[in-house]
């Protein structure tokens, strides 16, 4: 009684989480168990992680988002997620108020990672966001919504940029939070996922 455990998470890491996310000592805790559980080698792979997209989605191709989704939590570029990404990652996207929630967009949208987010760019993150809509469901979108390049179309009008422009984090998330048929457009990740 009374001994620390080595599988338990390290006051560094604890005391870092406490202060980069809302969430409590005794909740963090509690994520790592469960991290621990699901996850016993401690780090996530890409291919663990599209598996649980797979589950998430099942009706359709998430695997391209997924990559997408693992690149912007791969915040060493060491092709794992370690706890602390994996719960940064989870406080962002689900607990974070809008703007922190737009700063991660603008991470998953800036797929080369140079800070700054092209037309080209938003066309590929909406591609693998339309592939995560099923089949049948593709049918009932409105006509200028029914193809990944229109809703890149309408997602880059947004940001009153030229095609070959580029947009950075502040205009990203100004954006966006001032359009909400845009936020609807890149929102589409969090009702299931
Ligand atoms: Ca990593
Ligand atoms: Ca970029």
């Amino acid at each position: 009684m009374g001994n620390s455990k080595s599988g338990a998470v390290s006051k560094e890491i604890l005391e870092e989480l406490k202060l980069n996310t809302k969430f409590s000592e005794t909740e963090i805790v509690q994520w790592y168990e469960n991290f621990k559980k699901q996850c016993p080698s401690g780090r996530i792979t890409k291919e663990e992680f599209q598996n649980i997209y797979r589950k998430f989605f099942p009706d359709s191709d998430a695997n391209t988002y997924a990559h997408h989704v693992f690149r912007s939590f791969d915040a060493n570029d060491d092709g794992t997620l370690d706890f602390k990404e994996y719960i940064i990652a989870l406080h962002m996207t689900a607990t974070g108020k809008t703007t922190s929630k737009l700063e991660w967009a603008f991470s998953l949208f800036d797929v080369d990672k140079n800070g700054y987010i092209t037309k080209s760019e938003v066309t590929e993150i909406c591609t693998s966001i339309f592939k995560l809509i099923p089949k049948d469901e593709v049918e009932d979108l409105p006509e200028d919504e029914n193809t990944p390049e229109k809703r890149a179309n309408k997602l880059w009008k947004v940001f009153e940029k030229g095609d070959d422009d580029r947009v950075a984090e502040g205009e990203f998330v100004q954006g966006l939070l001032d359009n909400e048929d845009a936020l609807r457009l890149i929102q589409l990740f969090h009702s299931k996922a």
